[in-house]
């Protein structure tokens, strides 16, 4: 058996409206890469990248979900699974701000009760295209205690921040009261893992 190399597996989950951009902040997260071409998701995808925080190595496996409503059903049932997720919304959509209230609701109903989130308001690189008021956004996710920053996966803004910010809040969680990392923290070393491309057939 390959020997694990890391310490911790957190598993972050990307909703939020189609066309936000979930897909290109993943993208740029993952290889460091933007792509302008619109290619909407089927179903779902995952990709995997281990970064370093506090010393300790974490595996994150980040799920991309598809925004479109035909996907409902397949999306929110990896809701459950997720330690975090991070709800996109489109600073230049008015509806795709509209819906985070919505993407909430799903939230509540679907995943853990103590699933940390975070709000990402992205493309904010259009700012001569911009709907909504940073301070808009804020409000709405200091009212849910949310954290929140304003992203842009085309210039690289705040995208590794995001990833980290989360991951910290997790690994927070997890390791808290302790004065230690203790083994029952670890993930199971025999845990297999699906590399593959997993989608919504037939659809
Ligand atoms: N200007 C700008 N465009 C972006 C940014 N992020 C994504 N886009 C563009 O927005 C469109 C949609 O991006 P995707 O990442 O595919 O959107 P998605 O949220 O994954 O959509 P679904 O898979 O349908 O749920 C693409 O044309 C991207 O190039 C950004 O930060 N700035
Ligand atoms: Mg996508």
């Amino acid at each position: 058996m390959a020997r694990q190399n890391y310490d911790y597996l957190f598993k972050l989950l990307l909703i939020g409206d189609s066309g936000v951009g979930k897909t290109c902040i993943l993208f740029r997260f993952s290889d460091d890469a933007f792509n302008s071409t619109f290619i909407s998701t089927i179903g779902i995808d995952f990709k995997i990248k281990t970064i370093e925080l506090r010393g300790k190595r974490i595996k994150l496996q980040i799920w991309d979900t598809a925004g479109q409503e035909r996907f409902h059903t397949i999306t929110t049932s990896y809701y459950r699974g997720a330690s975090g997720i991070m709800l996109v919304y489109d600073i230049t959509n008015l509806k795709s701000f509209d819906s985070v209230a919505k993407w909430l609701r799903t939230i509540d109903e679907h995943a853990n009760e103590d699933v940390e989130k975070m709000i990402l308001g992205n493309k904010c690189d259009m700012e001569d295209k911009r709907i909504i008021p940073r301070e808009k956004a804020e409000a709405v996710a200091r009212e849910h205690g949310i954290r929140f920053l304003e992203t842009s996966a085309k210039s690289n803004l705040n995208i590794n921040q995001a990833f980290m910010e989360l991951a910290e809040a997790i690994l927070i969680k997890r390791t808290a009261g302790r004065g230690s990392l203790e083994a029952a923290d670890r993930v199971n070393i025999t845990q297999t893992e699906n590399k593959s491309l997993i989608r919504c057939c037939n659809v």
